[in-house]
């Protein structure tokens, strides 16, 4: 069946895909050598084209792991669905296996980097028996700029294949600039873990219920075992886009960050971008595509990423960062034409959508898409789904953690300079969270340093969606908790040593669009209203706004603030920009639970920034 299946993809191709794309002999041999480990039945070298993605798709329509929704409604788009227990990143599986221990830092999980490797030769030991090997070159950032990094992935997964054809830049111009020999290359080795015997019978979805997700930091090197999901198996986004690549940054002086980029164009034509991190549940794939409210006509807000931001200074000592990225790999559940209108028009077409719910006529759904649900579907297990269903058995149609993989380029707001082989000037660097209480609208930090405190002190209630109690504060330094591939406390450190290498800093905010009132609720529209704080941080930026000085940092005063379009009283404002010293005193002392647990890495501004803020309540 699969050699049948092979022969097929290579009629399709007019080319034999064993045959090598690259001349490197370094990536020859390593190719070889993991291919004596991993035993595939079959090698096929990915060129990237067009018809290698039909043959693809055809050949996993065939073994069942996508359908192929209906062309009218959703031209050029596929449904896959997931084990059911392979539908997340796994921290607790993930792993951090540098020379020393202390280098890792206490908030990831370390393991002897030469245990782990004698691990991981007897997992991938045949691992891919019976299937096929995938060499997938690709290049996270735009070919040919200076801020972009090449990593080949081998993988047994077709599935991981075509996301990553929307995700980066993929095929043979990789191996082209892998055969001028300057790129240096980051190997990643990925197995979905489920070898067949011969004749064995396939799955839709192979996987292991033993999960590893392995970086080695000093040798660059990325081994992925027994998942074929998102952040688990699309190694150039998590793994390499943020644990290998902030390795990178630290020693070359540069930064991969847990960001967003936008710009905001104003009526004039003047463009500032600015880049922010948000934990997961904030809506940072909104914020990214934010459409500016009434009042602000001629306006618009332009989406360069919105996940991963790899920020270097420049010749000048500014700032200019770029998205590592080619796609969007965004939450389904939430996503609508109210909450995202632009992403909706992204996801519209040329999309594979995993774990959503599937509706009778060929089409998706997922809560939240649309105010009333379909009368039947079925859900992201193959199950019938209804409402009456789902009312009585609290059923969810699609997977919470349901996502779609779109193009950005379909993005209708997408910036014109996104593939800027330059990057796109920062000149704003923007933290939030998802907090009930105590965090305002929006404040300014007083410079670089007491900037890098409020992100590396930043928290959000967690909700639903996560495991652990609803509503309890969460710190997660810079958004980064789970993806700095080193000690948080070197990396507090690497941001602080960045201002030396810059001539101007971008002016660093915090923003909260989640506060509550007394009754529960949501004191900040938030969504496209939340123009109107950009508008104050860019106006900031460009030294034209006023603010008045607090003791957490510089606040917008209502009249500092665009209100055209909007009814939000003066009364309203206060109470959301409210500075209660009683609960900053309480959320001080909590800083400090984080900072003991790093304390030996801890740069003295981190302490010195924490002593001002004291002193100030
Ligand atoms: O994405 C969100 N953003 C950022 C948008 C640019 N969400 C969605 C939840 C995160 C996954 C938000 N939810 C935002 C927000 O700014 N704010 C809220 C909270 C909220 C929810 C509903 C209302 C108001 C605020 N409804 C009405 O005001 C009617
Ligand atoms: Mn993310």
């Amino acid at each position: 069946m699969h050699e049948a299946a092979a022969r097929n993809v290579t009629q399709m191709l007019g080319r034999n895909p064993a045959m090598p794309l690259s001349k490197n002999e370094h990536l020859l041999r390593w190719v070889e050598k993991m291919a004596e480990l991993a035993k595939p039945a079959a090698i096929h070298w990915v060129d990237g084209s067009q018809e290698e993605n039909e043959a693809l798709r055809r050949q996993m329509v065939a073994s069942g792991t996508l359908s192929k929704l209906d062309e009218k409604l959703w031209p050029g788009c596929y449904y896959a669905r997931s084990d059911a227990d392979d539908v997340a990143r796994v921290e607790n599986r993930t792993f951090i296996c540098s020379l020393s221990k202390d280098s890792a830092g206490p908030t990831n999980n370390w393991e002897n980097p030469y245990e782990m490797r004698k691990k991981l030769k007897s997992l991938f030991n045949g691992a891919m028996r019976g299937r096929t090997m995938y060499v997938l070159g690709y290049s996270m950032g735009p070919f040919g700029s200076p801020m972009s990094q090449i990593g080949v992935q081998l993988t047994d997964s077709p599935y991981v294949v075509v996301n990553m054809r929307i995700m980066a830049r993929i095929g043979l111009p990789v191996f082209q600039q892998i055969d001028t020999g300057i790129p240096r290359v980051v190997p990643c080795m990925h197995s979905v873990g489920a070898p067949l015997a011969p004749g064995q019978k396939d799955v839709t979805w192979p996987c292991n219920k033993e999960k590893y997700i392995v970086h080695f930091p000093e040798t660059r090197e990325i081994w992925s075992y027994g998942s074929g999901y998102g952040g688990n198996a699309l190694l150039g986004k998590k793994c390499f886009g943020l644990r290998i690549a902030s390795n990178i940054a630290r020693d070359e002086g540069w930064m991969a960050e847990h960001m967003l980029i936008l710009g905001v164009e104003n009526p004039a034509g003047e463009k500032t971008y600015v880049a922010a991190a948000f934990p997961s549940a904030c809506g940072k794939t909104n914020f990214a595509m934010l459409i500016p409210p009434r009042g602000f006509e001629g306006w618009k807000v332009w989406t360069v990423g919105d996940d991963i931001a790899w920020i270097r200074p420049d010749e000048r000592g500014l700032l200019r960062a770029i998205n590592p990225e080619a796609g969007f790999f965004g939450v389904a559940p939430g996503t609508s034409e109210k909450t995202n209108r632009n992403a909706m028009a992204t996801l519209a077409k040329n999309s594979i959508f995993t774990n959503v719910a599937l509706t009778p006529d060929g089409g998706v759904w997922w809560e939240g898409m649309t105010d009333t649900p379909p009368a039947e579907c079925l859900d992201w297990k193959g199950q019938k789904w209804t409402p009456e269903i789902a009312k009585e058995t609290g059923a969810k149609a699609s997977h919470p953690n349901a996502r779609f993989t779109a193009p950005a380029s379909q993005c209708p707001t997408i910036d014109p300079a996104w593939e800027d082989p330059s990057g796109v000037p920062i000149s704003a660097i923007i933290f939030g969270g998802r907090r009930a209480t105590t965090m305002p609208l929006v404040f300014q930090a007083f410079n670089w340093s007491s900037g890098v405190y409020i992100g590396a002190t930043m928290g959000s209630e967690t909700t639903a969606a996560a495991a652990g109690a609803v509503g309890e504060v969460r710190r997660d330094p810079m958004a980064m908790l789970p993806f700095c591939g080193y000690h948080m406390g070197d990396y507090f450190r690497h941001w602080i040593k960045m201002q030396r290498s810059l001539t101007l800093t971008p002016r660093i905010f915090h923003v909260n669009w989640f506060r509550k009132d007394a009754d529960g609720k949501f004191m900040w529209p938030g969504f496209s209203e939340n123009m109107r704080v950009l508008k104050w941080i860019v106006d900031r930026t460009k030294g034209r706004a006023l603010a008045r000085e607090t003791p957490i940092g510089w606040m917008p005063r209502y009249e500092d603030m665009e209100w055209k379009g909007m009814d939000l009283s003066k009364e309203k404002f206060e109470e959301l920009q409210k500075f209660d010293r009683e609960a900053w005193r309480k959320e001080v002392i909590e800083h400090e639970e984080l900072f003991i647990r790093l304390h030996d890495h801890l740069p003295k501004e981190m302490v010195y920034e924490r002593e001002l803020l004291i002193c100030r309540l």
